[in-house]
């Protein structure tokens, strides 16, 4: 296949590389941006998509649960947050009980009684605790005790455990004590410093987000990655951050999945000057990239909420082996910050067939990646 494509001079001894399962160079990754056809990275990314799962492609049976919106950040890309000046949409804060009950609705809804996954995720709430954060997941675990609960971004995490007098260690250890058993990639979006300044300047920082997967990597936990891109970064940036995200995997091996997110520019105070999002085309190289560069992560996330059913799909042919769940319309992050899928729900046919569309193997899996 690859003979039938011209390679542009520059990139010839990078895509020897890739041949040869050699590691990729934070320089190489930029060239390969630069010059490599989109046919080329599509068949390399396949190519190394098919020796980390072969035909499968994975997803899960999910839902989402989101305490609040109400949040002590500022990040400038967020349409999530509520906002006091903003009347049409009022703000939610569930107590331990409310949150109760959605799992108990969950655990009688004949489209939810399946799942294997909450995904548990909020704004930081300035009164929350760790206490509530543990009792939360006890609650959902209460009518739901065979889900994985998936919970918390690193960013909530290193507050509420810096508010308590617990070392990071400890205060992981008590959620796990709790009940959660990984932690999902949020947080992230840019490690780079002058990026972040300018997109999230109150965000605990690369290094603490790092701190907290590392840890839990320590405590046996399984973590995913993500990164923010389409924004005001550039592939500089975006290259320095999967090479954070590759080291820290090197020393731990504890990253389950990375999942590049597409900067969405609705109702949030960034889009006033990103007026143009990513193309289709740069999603596709962006997916293609992170599959050649992150060689020692299994799987790659094309979280199709995100990208919409269609973009999703099409990233299973640029290397990403998992489309994420069923979610049954229960995540408004990616809706309200003007996402296609603007009530994301899809039933497990569905998400076979999609898969099946294009000639992989659709593999139904739990959180931690075993075969269901
Ligand atoms: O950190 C917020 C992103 C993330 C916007 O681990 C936005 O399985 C685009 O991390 N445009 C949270 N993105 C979601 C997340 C996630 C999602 C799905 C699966 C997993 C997993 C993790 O959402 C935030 C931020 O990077 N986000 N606003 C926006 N306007
Ligand atoms: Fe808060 Fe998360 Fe929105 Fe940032 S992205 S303002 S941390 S809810």
């Amino acid at each position: 296949m690859l003979s039938q494509i011209t390679i542009p001079q520059e990139i010839i001894p990078i895509v020897e590389k890739i041949e040869n399962n050699v590691r990729l160079s934070q320089q190489d990754a930029i060239a390969l941006w630069n010059h490599a056809p989109l046919g080329l990275l599509s068949l390399l990314a396949t190519q190394k998509k098919r020796l980390a799962s072969q035909n499968k492609v994975f997803f899960n049976q999910n839902v989402h649960i989101e305490p609040t919106n109400i949040c002590l950040f500022n990040c400038l890309f967020c349409s999530y947050k509520h906002n006091p000046k903003n009347h049409n949409a009022p703000s939610w804060n569930l107590s331990l009980e409310e949150i109760e009950n959605k799992a108990k609705m969950l655990a009688q809804n004949a489209l939810t009684s399946n799942i294997t996954e909450v995904h548990l995720v909020g704004g930081v709430h300035p009164e929350h605790t760790l206490e509530f954060y543990c009792d939360a997941i006890k609650a959902i675990k209460k009518q739901l005790p065979n889900v994985d609960v998936k919970a918390y971004t690193a960013v909530e995490l290193y507050h509420v455990i810096s508010k308590s007098n617990l070392t990071i260690k400890q205060g992981l250890q008590m959620l796990i004590d709790a009940g959660m058993s990984a932690i999902p990639g949020g947080g992230a979006e840019i490690f780079d410093q002058t990026i972040r300044d300018q997109i999230c300047p109150d965000k605990p920082n690369a290094k603490q987000w790092l701190e907290i997967h590392q840890t839990a990597h320590q405590l046996g936990l399984k973590t995913n990655a993500t990164i923010l891109y389409g924004h005001i970064e550039n592939i500089q940036h975006r290259i320095e951050h999967l090479a954070l995200i590759r080291d820290l995997q090197d020393i731990t091996n504890g990253f389950n999945a990375f999942i590049p997110l597409k900067y969405h520019n609705k109702n949030n105070p960034l889009g006033e000057t990103v007026t143009q999002q990513s193309s289709v085309v740069e999603d596709m190289k962006m997916m293609a990239i992170c599959r050649l560069f992150l060689d020692n992560i299994p799987h790659l996330k094309a979280y199709w909420p995100m990208l919409g059913k269609q973009n999703a799909t099409l990233a299973l042919n640029f290397g990403a082996d998992d489309l994420d769940g069923t979610i049954t319309n229960s995540t408004k992050i990616y809706a309200l910050a003007g996402a296609e899928e603007q009530n994301p729900t899809l039933t497990v046919q569905e998400l076979q067939k999609l898969v099946q569309s294009v000639g992989f193997v659709a593999t139904l899996r739990d959180t931690h990646y075993n075969e269901i």
